[in-house]
């Protein structure tokens, strides 16, 4: 009996608080578990699923429950193989006396991810889908959500596997040509194959660059705060994350190392890095403490220049080619409101009010709605897996065209289209290892 043949079962619903909680089985013998723990004959019917009210005796002291049982007898389920679903009362002890009745009966309790890991073996979704049910479990904002569904419904893995098909299909004119090279047949031309490499590139090019990697906040587009010494820079950070990521004092130098955290404007993750005050370094830290403000500078997709409101009228700042929005901190110091500077496109904060802080926020995310392009590519943990196999395959097909256009043999075409075609398959999971799939749905709860 293989692994996917065990009956298995778990909690599926939230550890919440919720009218209604779920428990799911699945595996061939779910529905005569099932059956053998009620006192009434389950009222199947062959082919189609059915929702069924059932009575389901749990241990002492809980007594029989009443709920409904959703049971697919066939393979037309989520993991593709018979399963059930018990809609209890949403009480965590009680669905876990669930658990343990139907574990008494000859079901095993579940591994985290194992009922997405069956659909995924079942040919019901592509390992990226696999990664989107867990996308769309951990969203935490609205546009990561739209993202993992994008890439649950075949977002990811419709252009990757049409890509394949194309890709399978010139190797296999080319391998039929090499069956006939005696014979000097041409199934497929010089310029007809470098064409479709290009093509194929072209396309894998676009799907690697949407392919951000956000598991990693390294990667995150960084936002630079920038300014003299005691401009309120660090506490100005920290009212716009929300966090006390950075020390703020009165004395001027505080912040050396530049210090980060995330935020999110306007559904945009974005780093955001406090950097020491702009001033001539007059020791080596100083030094060291300037070069990692304009290192963090250079890499800013926006740039916050903050200005102290109580040192007087700002400065003309210069232009510069990265994004830079002028920010007036402190406003809160001062006698009245700075209309003046405001009309001349600085934006008046106080972190200690709240004043303007919401304004900012929104200047920030309209300056990443048009240098960040939306990133439709995958949810984290495809990127984090997948971008290795993507650079593998690109590189192959760039190989092909290089040997195909130096009028190479065919025969090297054809062999690096395999490694290519060999990357696209881990990527979608035509090809897979035990070792990729335990890193995938361990990372999943139990009970999905
Ligand atoms: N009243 C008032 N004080 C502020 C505001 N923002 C910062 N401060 C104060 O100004 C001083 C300097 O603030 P920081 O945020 O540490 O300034 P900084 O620009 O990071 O300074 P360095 O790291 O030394 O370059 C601290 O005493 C803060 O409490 C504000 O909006 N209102
Ligand atoms: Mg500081």
């Amino acid at each position: 009996m293989s692994v996917t043949d065990e009956t298995i079962c778990a909690v599926a619903s939230a550890p919440l608080g919720a009218a209604q909680g779920i428990v799911r089985v699945s595996g061939a013998d779910a529905v005569a578990i099932l059956q053998s723990v009620l006192p009434q004959p389950l009222e199947l019917s062959p082919q189609a699923s059915r929702r069924l009210p059932i009575d389901l005796p749990l241990a002492q002291p809980l007594g029989v429950v009443q709920g409904a049982a959703l049971v697919w007898p066939t393979n037309r389920s989520y993991t593709g193989q018979p399963a059930v679903e018990l809609h209890l009362p949403g009480c965590l002890p009680l669905l876990d006396a669930a658990v343990e009745t139907l574990v008494h009966a000859g079901a095993r309790p579940a591994r985290p991810g194992e009922f997405t890991l069956r659909a995924f073996l079942a040919g019901r979704l592509d390992l990226t889908q696999a990664e989107a049910v867990l996308g769309v479990i951990d969203a935490d904002d609205q546009r990561s959500l739209e993202l993992a569904l994008d890439q649950l419904a075949g977002g990811l893995s419709a252009p990757l596997s049409r890509l394949r098909g194309r890709l399978l299909d010139l190797l296999s004119h080319l391998e039929a040509g090499l069956d006939f090279v005696e014979e000097d047949i041409e199934f497929i031309s010089q310029a007809e194959l470098g064409g479709a490499l290009d093509g194929a590139l072209q396309e894998l090019s676009t799907i690697r660059s949407q392919m951000t990697d956000r598991s990693s906040t390294a990667d995150l587009p960084l936002v630079v705060l920038r300014g003299r010494p005691n401009a309120g820079k660090s506490r100005l950070m920290n009212a716009l994350a929300g966090s006390e990521a950075a020390i703020v004092a009165d004395v001027a130098g505080t912040t050396r190392d530049p210090v980060h955290a995330q935020a999110s404007f306007g559904g945009h993750q974005v780093r955001l890095a406090d950097t020491a005050g702009m001033e001539t370094g007059r020791n080596d830290i100083e030094h060291l403490a300037q070069t990692a403000g304009l290192d963090a500078d250079r890499r800013a997709v926006v740039r916050l220049v903050c200005w102290d409101a109580t040192d007087g009228p700002p400065p003309a700042s210069p232009a510069d080619s990265t994004p830079t929005l002028r920010v007036q901190t402190k406003v809160d110091l001062l006698p009245e409101q700075p209309s003046e500077a405001e009309a001349e496109g600085w934006i008046a904060t106080s972190s200690l009010s709240g004043e303007g802080i919401e304004r900012l926020k929104q200047a920030i995310a309209a300056k990443l709605d048009q240098t960040q392009h939306r990133d439709t590519g995958s949810v984290a943990g495809t990127a984090a897996r997948c971008s290795a196999s993507l650079d593998q395959a690109i590189e192959a097909i760039e190989q092909a065209r290089a040997v195909s256009e130096a009028g190479g043999g065919e025969e090297l075409v054809a062999a690096e289209m395999r490694i290519a075609l060999t990357a696209l398959g881990e990527v979608t999971g035509e090809i897979y290892t035990d070792d990729i799939l335990d890193r995938i749905f361990s990372r999943f709860c139990i009970g999905k």
